[in-house]
């Protein structure tokens, strides 16, 4: 018979990296739920789940409307039965017994207390909860336990680490980075990367890579790491040496993230440095006058400054395409590109490169730009990998 075409179908891809995702997201009051009961999932390590419900909130986050009924899902992938449920009861009730149920849950509150501090995993956030802890106090209060130097320091910066780091603290830092890296190496190129290079305005962290050519010096990050502690910025941090089976790309797990050397640092940012940065910025003069002959004030002691949780990566100028695309996120973008990799174009993707499995052989990329044409996919800025 004649019948007429139907209209075309605009499809939404599966992948997040075939997905535009700002950080304008009209579904927030579905991807807020479908985000607490994702990490319950994972901490539960029902991975099935987990990656369900990630990809629905990923997926929700990438649409350019508000769903507002059922019928709007029909033809969208990414959504089964139980996320499906979700998406129902928060239109009818405008929330999720799921949700509140899980938010007044002992062990949940716990492991989400727990885990906030730096240092601190699933694994012993579990084993408190099992000896009964149910507050930070109490942890700290115990003559039993015994703390890493990692988790001594996330409960002496607690607060402030758990205070988002802003814009502003994010550049701040940049700029004491890169003054300090271009003493030692003048052509190395420092990148904010992660979060903030997509466009968020908090961070739970900074993140930098630092390109440097092959031949450099091997001691460069300790350098670094000593013009910090010698100016009175470092109040902790946790060196990690490249590791050097170079194109050794077996790993399909996306935790063991990369080979580089890396330094995960807490630093003591000077809260007035922030301040003049962003008074400078409006071009409102940064000096500001003395108090000169004013009456002599007491001076309370205030905590001018504020802890910050910055990692810092050393990249070789060849895989830096790969590596500010690795942690550049965010971390279902990077999960989805994977998968995608894998699936779509028999390849290998990871930190360091991109492997052709069926020509068995690497391919080289100077930018992001191109290693999104070799894996035959249209260029998505990084503001918009907000999966
Ligand atoms: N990353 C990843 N897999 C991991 C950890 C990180 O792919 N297991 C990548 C994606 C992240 C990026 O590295 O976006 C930086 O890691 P962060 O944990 O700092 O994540 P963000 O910077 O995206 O978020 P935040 O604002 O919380 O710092
Ligand atoms: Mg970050």
């Amino acid at each position: 018979s004649n019948s007429p075409l139907p209209p075309p179908v605009v499809t939404i891809s599966q992948y997040a990296c075939q997905r535009r995702s700002t950080l304008n997201n009209r579904n927030k009051i579905f991807t807020d739920a479908l985000e607490i009961l994702a990490e319950n999932f994972e901490f539960n390590e029902n991975e099935s789940a987990y990656v369900a419900f990630a990809r629905a909130t990923s997926l929700l986050k990438s649409l350019p409307y508000t769903i507002s009924k059922m019928a709007a899902l029909d033809g969208l992938p990414c959504f089964g039965d139980q996320t499906r449920a979700i998406i129902e009861e928060i239109l009818e009730d405008g929330v999720s017994s799921k949700v509140d149920d899980l938010l007044c849950d002992e062990k949940y509150k716990a492991r989400k207390l727990f885990t906030s501090v730096f240092g601190v995993g699933l694994k012993t956030a579990d084993k408190w909860y099992g000896q009964g802890f149910r507050t930070l106090e109490a942890v700290k209060a115990s003559k039993d336990l015994k703390f890493t130097k990692m988790q001594k320091a996330g409960f002496l910066y607690y607060e402030d680490i758990n205070n988002a780091v802003t814009r502003p603290e994010a550049e701040a830092v940049a700029q004491i980075i890169e003054t300090i890296v271009h003493n030692y190496a003048p052509d190395a190129i420092v990148t904010l990367t992660g979060g903030f290079r997509r466009g968020k305005e908090t961070g739970h962290d900074v993140d930098f890579l630092i390109s440097c050519p092959e031949t450099m010096d091997e001691n460069f990050l300790r350098k670094i790491v000593n013009k910090l502690d010698f100016r009175g910025l470092l109040l902790y941090y946790d060196m990690v040496e490249a590791t050097f089976e170079k194109r050794k790309l077996s790993s399909q797990k996306y935790d063991a993230m990369d080979h580089f050397q890396k330094c995960f640092l807490i630093l003591k940012l000077n809260k007035a440095l922030v301040k003049n940065r962003v008074l400078s910025m409006s071009s409102v003069s940064a000096a500001r006058p003395t108090d000169e002959g004013a009456e002599p004030e007491v001076k309370t002691q205030i905590k001018d400054w504020k802890a910050i949780r910055v990692d810092l990566v050393i990249v070789p100028t060849q895989q830096f395409a790969y590596a500010l695309l690795g942690w550049t996120g965010s971390r279902q973008f990077e999960r989805d590109l994977r998968r995608y990799t894998n699936h779509e174009k028999s390849m290998i993707l990871d930190n360091h490169g991109l492997y052709d499995r069926k020509k068995k052989i690497f391919l080289n990329a100077k930018t992001e730009e191109e290693i999104f044409a070799h894996l035959d996919l249209e260029y998505i800025e990084p503001w918009e990998r907000n999966a």
